[in-house]
């Protein structure tokens, strides 16, 4: 059987639908939650999805994985997953969140996979091979829409909840919306398929954005070096986004002077 790249992909494929079946199954008996700090949970179905996603690479593979759950060590070949992306949805019963699968080799973003089992939507993307909603090319919206921008907003105390308030009051001064809808990935997944113009946040962690990554750039986004110094193992600040808004985008995250 070839260990190759593309069947990584299809293997990722497979892998995100059925760790997302088994989220969606252990959702109805959640259990004790474990606060990793006053806003940010996990559950035993965070723990025990990562486990089957280990699992099955292990089995398959034998290849290196981070995880958010249960960490890791950066390797030339990786698996960088977020078994739930979007907890705390996931928590109050919102259709919000996602499993989230990535392959890195050789320093580039080869696959992504986010599965959003709860509102039916598979995004899948290959280095150099465009990307996909359930099958059908995705493209960011190029500001199609003729509207204001909207851009997501990821948040976490990582860093000083003053510099979101710069953040949103340049937005708002720059005539560009904002959301904050609880899920890195699906705020990047929903850029690279059009439904927003995109995703910021001042410091996220590679296992919620790698894949959605990945998927901007097949769908003809921009995204920043997320992958730049350390930014595999201890995570950046990102923004994937329409190019048209680039620029805009930039100057709204700029540190403060
Ligand atoms: C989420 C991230 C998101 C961040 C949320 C949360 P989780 O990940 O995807 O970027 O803004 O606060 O951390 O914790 O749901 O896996």
């Amino acid at each position: 059987m070839t260990d190759t790249l593309a069947a990584r992909h299809d293997f990722a494929i497979a892998l995100a639908r059925e760790a997302g079946a088994l989220a969606l199954d252990l959702r109805r008996r959640l259990g004790a939650l474990e606060a990793k700090n006053p806003m940010d949970y996990a559950t035993k179905a965070d723990h025990d999805v990562e486990a089957l996603i280990r699992e099955r690479i292990g089995e398959r593979f034998g290849d290196a994985v981070i995880g958010e759950e249960d960490g890791g060590v950066a390797a030339d070949l990786v698996w960088v997953v977020d078994p739930i992306d979007g907890t705390v949805n996931y928590i109050h019963g919102t259709p919000r969140w996602c499993v989230s699968i990535a392959l890195v080799a050789g320093g580039e973003i080869e696959s992504g996979v986010i599965n959003a089992p709860d509102e039916g939507r598979l995004f899948t993307a290959r280095r150099g091979g465009g990307a996909f909603l359930n099958g059908a090319p995705a493209q960011v919206s190029n500001l199609r829409h003729g509207a204001s921008p909207v851009v997501e907003i990821g948040w976490s105390p990582r860093r000083p909840i003053e510099l979101y308030g710069t953040l949103i009051r340049r937005l708002i001064g720059d005539g560009i919306e904002f959301r904050r809808l609880g899920s890195g990935a699906l705020g990047a997944a929903d850029t690279a398929s059009g439904l927003n113009d995109g995703y910021v946040e001042l410091h996220i962690n590679a296992w919620d954005i790698l894949a959605g990554m990945i998927l901007v750039r097949e769908a003809g986004g921009w995204t920043s070096d997320f992958l730049a110094g350390d930014g595999l193992t201890k995570g950046n600040p990102i923004i994937v986004c329409t190019p048209e808004i680039v620029d805009r985008i930039s100057a709204a995250t700029a540190e403060p002077q």
